[in-house]
């Protein structure tokens, strides 16, 4: 039973889950502000800025530019609305991609401290993927301790992030005939830092004034982070942490346990979050907590943090981004760990509702009302015991009376790296490329990105998934969208039930579901190494195969970035949420429809999943009809992108 708010506004209609709906009915019966109620506070928001055409970068503004033509046509510069919003989207992708590849660094210098033996609960986990990279880059192994091989690896990778590379080592990676394209375009990532540092240069005031140059470069930074610090993110972490292999767990805010201690891990880095795993199975901790009536310590995901922990530990997972509130009005969470990314700073003043401890980590992501604990690599192990002491001293504090666990957990599979896919597979990708061939799965869709208030939560995720796979397309999910299709229960083996005949035989016999969970949003990585492998196997680029991209429900900086290296690898990548750009009609142009002839694939905006759906599925049958495969007609329908109000 949903409530209405003040305004009118129904918690049905802000989700499409149980558990969601009935904290958010407790917010509003208890008077608590979440994201909602900011959302409709910000009403109307700045058409300008919706638009993209808006500046700031210098003083003698801030300008804009009347999207009616009525006003002001340039900035006091003289930038016009092309150069506008080229600029601020240049600048969103270096944002997202700075953030992935700092996630990236991060991991890269206590994988160097670990190989060096100075780092205490961390430890190479997978030694035969360590191995495997050594080779790919050269460094030889026979003879030589796993600690030397290790800090090689280190220092090779340290060079990514600067400028003294003609291009990164992960470009390697890439088909040929993609490094050709990224070659003739001049795009070609060459270092991490360089292509973030110059996208902020080439947007200065008086820099980079052709729109097209700029968006190229925004593709390069975009490469710079898929190819670059995201890829290396994933591969460290799964040399440390181990690579996930497909493993059943829980998801939703029926994870939470009343009669443990619960521990919500929430941000994006493993390395904190993986120490925390081993503290809560610690003898002490947990007599500790047992002396205080707990029967456990229960140590729960957030966001993509969860999403780390999930795949390569099987914990099980409360939620994704806009439960990250929702998660305390349960009465049951002793504490929210947080790293960095996606945790909203409304979350001390959530916890100051209950007796959760915010408990914040990195030195770079500090959160006024949190208790900070300076996480450090040398002292790892002993860190995470002091937090989740702290964890199971808050305890106590719990009213018994306001605990309210609103669901029951939701079965789901992750798990699905690369290698375990080509594992499930037999070591080859020939048995997906014939599948494929033959018509039983169409094609494949990688379903990523965030969860925005603007739509309702995980209705465009779960809605564009089901359509898909019931078209035979199989489904690989990332970040917040592998959590709202986990929760809607279809990433099970059992729910090839839901897919379409010939998806549904190939599921059955491998024992896998329509839907494969890849990761966090750093491990978009893997869905590229997984798309060049395929294309590598059958000598084709790309942007030949039937593949799409989506992010239904995107809001954060660095899900641009994504769709900038998605779409720069030349996989189409379809938006459900509009982007900042549609003050310039050029720009829009250019995303929308010049990108096909420059990398072979571009953006589409489509809000509603059916539609979207449709549209991903005319474009793999397309690329199948190009490679001469089977294929089908699809309906028709409405242009992807159509004009937009500007609302300014
Ligand atoms: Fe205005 Fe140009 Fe300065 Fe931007 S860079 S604020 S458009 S003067
Ligand atoms: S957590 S970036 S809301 S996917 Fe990676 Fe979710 Fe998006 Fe953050």
């Amino acid at each position: 039973m949903s409530t209405v708010s003040r305004d009118g506004h129904h918690s049905g209609r802000l989700t499409i889950n149980e558990d969601a709906r009935r904290m958010i009915d407790v917010a509003r019966e208890e008077g608590i502000e979440t994201v909602w109620d900011r959302l409709q506070a910000q009403q109307p928001q700045c058409g300008y800025c919706s638009l993209g055409v808006s500046c700031r970068n210098c003083s003698m503004g801030p300008c804009r530019i009347d999207p009616f033509g009525a006003g002001p046509q340039k900035g006091v510069c003289g930038a016009d609305a092309d150069v506008i919003v080229a600029r601020n989207l240049g600048r969103t992708i270096a944002a997202g991609s700075s953030s992935h590849s700092d996630h990236g660094r991060d991991i890269l210098e206590v994988f160097l401290a670990t190989a060096k033996g100075e780092t205490t609960g961390y430890r190479i986990a997978d030694e035969a993927k360590l191995l495997r990279l050594a080779a790919e880059f050269g460094i030889p192994s026979d003879g030589r301790s796993v600690s030397d091989v290790a800090s090689d690896l280190a220092d090779r990778l340290f060079e990514d992030f600067g400028s003294r590379k003609e291009h990164l080592s992960f470009v390697e990676r890439a088909p040929a005939k993609r490094r050709e394209v990224w070659e003739k375009l001049g795009i070609v990532p060459r270092g991490i830092d360089r292509e973030n540092v110059e996208m902020l240069h080439r947007t200065h005031m008086g820099v980079d004034n052709d729109y097209v140059n700029i968006l190229l470069h925004g593709l390069r930074t975009g490469l710079s982070d898929g190819w670059g610090g995201s890829m290396i993110a994933t591969e460290l972490s799964d040399i440390m942490f181990g690579t996930p292999s497909p493993r059943m767990s829980e998801v939703n805010l029926g994870v939470l346990r009343s009669d443990q201690v619960n521990v919500a891990m929430h941000g994006h880095n493993p390395l904190l979050s993986d120490v925390i795993v081993s503290a809560a199975q610690d003898p002490e901790l947990l007599e500790l907590a047992r002396s205080y009536g707990a029967t456990g310590i229960n140590v729960v995901g957030l966001c993509c943090t969860g999403n780390e922990l999930q795949m390569r530990r099987g914990v099980p997972i409360a939620g994704n981004h806009l439960m990250q509130e929702l998660v305390m009005m349960t009465g049951a969470l002793e504490a929210m760990v947080v790293d960095y990314q996606c945790i909203m700073p409304s979350v001390t003043d959530v916890a100051k509702c209950y007796h959760t401890q915010i408990i914040s980590t990195a030195d770079k992501a500090k959160f006024p009302g949190a208790t900070h604990v300076s996480f450090d690599p040398h002292r790892g192990a002993e860190i995470g015991k002091q937090i989740v002491r702290m964890a199971v001293e808050a305890y106590p504090n719990r009213n018994p009376d306001r605990v309210r666990i609103p669901v029951k957990p939701v079965q789901m599979m992750a798990g699905f790296s690369v290698e375990a896919i080509l594992g499930a597979l037999g070591g080859t990708p020939k048995p997906l490329v014939d599948a494929i061939a033959g018509g039983a799965i169409r094609g494949a869709v990688a379903v990523v990105g965030c969860s925005n208030p603007k739509v309702p939560q995980d209705y465009g995720h779960v809605e564009l998934t089901r359509q898909l796979i019931e078209h035979d397309v199989l489904v690989i999910v990332t970040g917040c969208a592998a959590v709202a299709n986990g929760k809607a229960g279809q990433m099970l083996p059992e729910s090839a039930r839901m897919a379409g005949p010939g998806l549904r035989g190939v599921c059955e016999a491998l024992g896998i579901p329509p839907v494969l969970h890849m990761g966090s949003c750093v491990d978009n990585s893997r869905v590229l190494v997984l798309a060049g492998a395929l294309a590598s196997y059958l000598g084709v680029d790309i942007d030949q195969l039937p593949l799409a991209g989506a992010a239904p429900e995107w809001y954060s900086e660095k899900a641009v970035a994504i769709g900038a290296y998605v779409v720069a690898s030349g996989v189409k990548t379809v938006l459900g949420v509009q982007p900042p750009i549609f003050g310039s009609p050029h720009v829009v142009d250019l995303l929308a429809n010049g990108l096909e002839g420059v990398t072979g694939a571009t953006f589409a905006i489509e809000p509603d999943p059916a539609k979207a759906s449709l549209l991903i599925r005319r474009h793999i049958e397309a690329k199948r009809k190009a490679l001469g495969l089977p294929y089908e007609e699809v309906e028709e329908m409405a242009p992807a992108v159509e004009a937009v109000g500007t609302g300014a």
